[in-house]
């Protein structure tokens, strides 16, 4: 099952309609999710904003599943956003710095 909705890809809305409840920004920022973690409850919508001058990416797992992947490079000041729709901690890492990770928590 899949944990998370990818909702758009450098600000184009993938096909299909998805609301989200609300709506949680993490900026990527000086190599690093800014906030490191954030608690979200289901249905919340996640977006993440490069702010940095190189590209960024972001992907998530859930255990040793990867539950969505942003395109390759989030350009600076693009965004890419996933809905939660699944309960757990969401571990997140830049697919381009391994170095930067961050977590989400979704509750129930
Ligand atoms: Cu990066």
């Amino acid at each position: 099952m899949r944990a998370f909705v990818i909702l758009s890809m450098l600000g184009a809305l993938a096909p299909g309609v998805v609301t989200a409840a609300e709506t949680v920004a993490v900026e990527i920022a000086g190599f690093a999710f800014d906030p490191p973690s954030v608690t979200v409850k289901q249905g919340t919508r996640v977006v993440f904003v490069n702010r940095d001058q190189v590209p960024h990416s972001v992907v998530g797992r859930l255990g040793d599943q990867e539950i969505f992947r942003s395109p390759e490079q989030i350009d600076t000041d693009e965004s890419f956003s996933v809905i939660a729709k699944a309960s757990g901690e969401v571990a997140l890492v830049c697919g381009l710095h391994s170095r930067i990770t961050g977590k989400i928590d979704v509750a129930d």
